[in-house]
C-alpha cells in the first residue's frame, strides 16, 4: 500500500484478525482446540518432506476466513466501508435462496497480489432478506427490532469518516481505538435483546432469522483455519473427541492437484442465552468452529466441470465417498494436463536459469516453459464453495438436513443487482479476479523478457 505510516489496509486488517481470533478463542475454546490440531498436523505434514513453517509463505500460519449474517441493508452498507478501510472488497455473489435461506452476501476479500501475500483474511457476509420471510407477523417483528440496532458504535462511525477522507490523519492510536470498536460488532452476547416468545417465533420462521435479529451484535459465527492436511485434521477432530461433521465438503481426498477448497466442521455449540423481560434463560446454537485446505482457483471451465462432476456424485448420494471419488476420476489430476486445458489459473515468472535462454526467443508460453525459460505455479483460491457454504450452514442449524440441501443446485434467479445497489459498489467476479492475476504474471514475463507479447 501506498498509504502513509502509521497505518496501512493491510496492517489494519492482519492487526484485526489477530485480535478476533484471541477474542473467537476466549469466546468458543474449543476453536483454540482446533487451531492447536491444525498446527500439530501441519508440522508433521512439512516434517515429513524435511521442512518447517519458515518454508512456507508468511500468510500461511495467520490464514482465516470469517463468517457474519448482518440484519439490514444499512449494515451491510457500513460493514463494507468498514471492511474497506482494512483492504477487503467484496468478491462474488451467493444466493442463499436457493437452499431455502432467506439471506444473499459475498465474500470481503483483498484482491491484490501483495494483499494477499500479507494477510488474505476473508469473511463471508450476509445480510436478511426481509422479503423473502414467509410470516408477515414475523418480517415486521424482525425489521422493526432491527431498525433500534446499532452495531457501530458512534467513535467507530467518526474514525471510518475520518479514515476515508484522509486516511493519513489517523495515529495510531485512533487505529487501534478503530480495532477496539470494530471487534464490538463480531462479539458474542449471552443476552438476547428480545422475549423468549419473540426468539421462539422468529425461529420457528427460520433459525437464520432468529440468529440475526435477537442478539445486540453480529456475532461472529466461526473462524476458520487454513491446514496442509484435512484429512488429517478430521481424524484427529474424531480422536480428540471433537462433535466433526461426518463429510468432508469439496473436492474428493487423494488428489495430487488440490483445486478450490476443502472444508470440516464441529458442529455449532449449545449455548446459554438469557432473554430480556422475564430474564428466564434458554438455549441457542449457531456458533461452530471450521478448518479448510484451499488449493488452486479454477477458471470458469474448471469450475463447470467441478459444478458437473459434483452433480453426478449427487445422483448416487446413498453411497457419497465412493460416489464422489469415482465422479472425479474425469477431473483432470495433473497441473500440466490442468494447464493445457485450461482448467486452472497460473501464476508465471521468469526462471532463475538465465543462462539456459536463447536467441530468439520463443513468442508463446508452451514453448517458453517447455524451454525452462519461464515458470508457473497454480494461484490459490481465494474464495467460497457455494454447496459447501450451504452444506456447512445446514449442518450447523437445528431442524435442517445438510445432505438433502447438497442437491439443490442453482437456479439462476438472483438478487445481485439488489445487493449492488445496496453495497453502492460493484461486487468483482472471481474468475475477473483471478484472471487478473495470472494476466498480470504474463505481462511481466513478457516485460522481462522483452517480448512484446507473449
Ligand atoms: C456462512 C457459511 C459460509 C463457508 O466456509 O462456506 C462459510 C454462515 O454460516 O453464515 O463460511
Ligand atoms: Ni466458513
Amino acid at each position: 500500500g501506498s498509504n502513509p505510516l502509521p497505518w496501512d489496509a493491510d496492517q489494519l486488517r492482519s492487526v484485526f484478525v489477530h485480535a478476533l481470533s484471541d477474542m473467537y478463542r476466549e469466546e468458543v475454546p474449543l476453536y483454540g482446540k482446533l487451531v492447536d490440531i491444525v498446527r500439530t498436523v501441519d508440522n508433521s505434514v512439512l516434517e515429513k518432506k524435511g521442512q518447517s513453517v519458515d518454508d512456507l509463505p508468511i500468510r500461511h500460519q495467520v490464514e482465516r476466513h470469517g463468517a457474519i449474517r448482518l440484519g439490514t441493508t444499512h449494515e451491510m452498507r457500513q460493514i463494507s466501508r468498514l471492511f474497506a478501510i482494512m483492504g477487503m472488497h467484496p468478491v462474488g455473489y451467493y444466493d442463499l435462496e436457493m437452499v431455502g435461506f432467506p439471506l444473499h452476501g459475498t465474500a470481503f476479500r483483498p484482491t491484490s497480489e501483495e494483499s494477499l501475500r500479507q494477510n488474505p483474511f476473508r469473511v463471508f457476509t450476509t445480510v436478511l432478506r426481509p422479503d423473502l420471510i414467509v410470516s408477515s407477523t414475523v418480517r415486521e417483528t424482525a425489521i422493526e427490532i432491527l431498525s433500534r440496532r446499532e452495531l457501530f458504535s458512534p467513535r467507530l462511525c467518526e474514525l471510518m469518516d475520518q479514515a476515508e477522507q484522509d486516511a493519513g490523519t489517523l495515529t495510531q492510536k485512533d487505529a487501534d481505538e478503530l480495532i477496539v470498536e470494530a471487534l464490538k460488532i463480531f462479539k458474542w452476547h449471552s443476552r438476547s435483546t428480545v422475549p423468549l416468545e419473540t426468539y421462539l417465533s422468529l425461529k420457528q420462521e427460520h433459525p437464520m432469522v432468529a440468529d440475526i435479529v435477537c442478539f445486540p451484535s453480529a456475532h461472529i459465527n466461526h473462524l476458520t483455519p487454513r491446514t496442509l492436511d484435512i484429512d488429517a485434521v478430521q481424524l484427529e477432530m474424531i480422536r480428540q473427541g471433537l462433535p466433526a461433521k461426518e463429510v468432508i465438503e469439496g473436492p474428493p481426498p487423494g488428489r495430487k492437484c488440490e483445486i478450490l477448497l476443502r472444508q470440516t466442521s464441529f458442529k455449532a455449540l449449545e449455548e446459554q442465552v438469557v432473554f430480556s423481560g422475564s430474564g428466564v434463560s434458554g438455549t441457542h446454537t449457531a456458533r461452530f468452529g471450521e478448518v479448510e485446505q484451499r488449493g488452486a482457483a479454477v477458471t470458469r471451465k474448471g469450475r463447470d466441470l467441478y459444478d458437473r462432476l459434483l452433480a453426478a456424485a449427487v445422483a448416487n448420494e446413498d453411497n457419497w465417498d465412493p460416489s464422489l471419488a469415482h465422479a472425479f476420476q474425469e477431473y483432470p489430476d495433473g497441473w500440466t494436463e490442468l494447464r493445457k486445458q485450461g482448467l486452472v489459473y497460473f501464476r508465471y515468472r521468469v526462471s532463475q536459469d538465465v543462462a539456459s535462454r536463447r536467441k530468439p526467443l520463443p513468442t508463446d508460453m508452451e514453448a517458453l516453459l517447455q524451454a525452462g525459460i519461464v515458470e508457473c505455479e497454480p494461484i490459490t483460491y481465494e474464495d467460497f464453495l457455494p454447496f459447501s457454504a450451504a452444506g456447512i450452514f445446514a449442518s450447523n442449524l437445528a431442524g435442517t438436513n445438510g445432505t438433502a440441501d447438497r442437491k439443490l443446485q442453482a437456479t439462476g434467479c438472483s438478487s445481485r443487482a439488489e445487493l449492488v445497489g445496496v453495497l453502492g459498489r460493484e461486487i468483482l467476479s472471481e474468475i475477473d479476479v483471478y484472471e487478473a492475476l495470472q494476466k498480470a504474471s504474463v505481462d511481466e514475463v513478457a516485460n522481462a523478457l522483452g517480448l512484446e507479447a507473449i
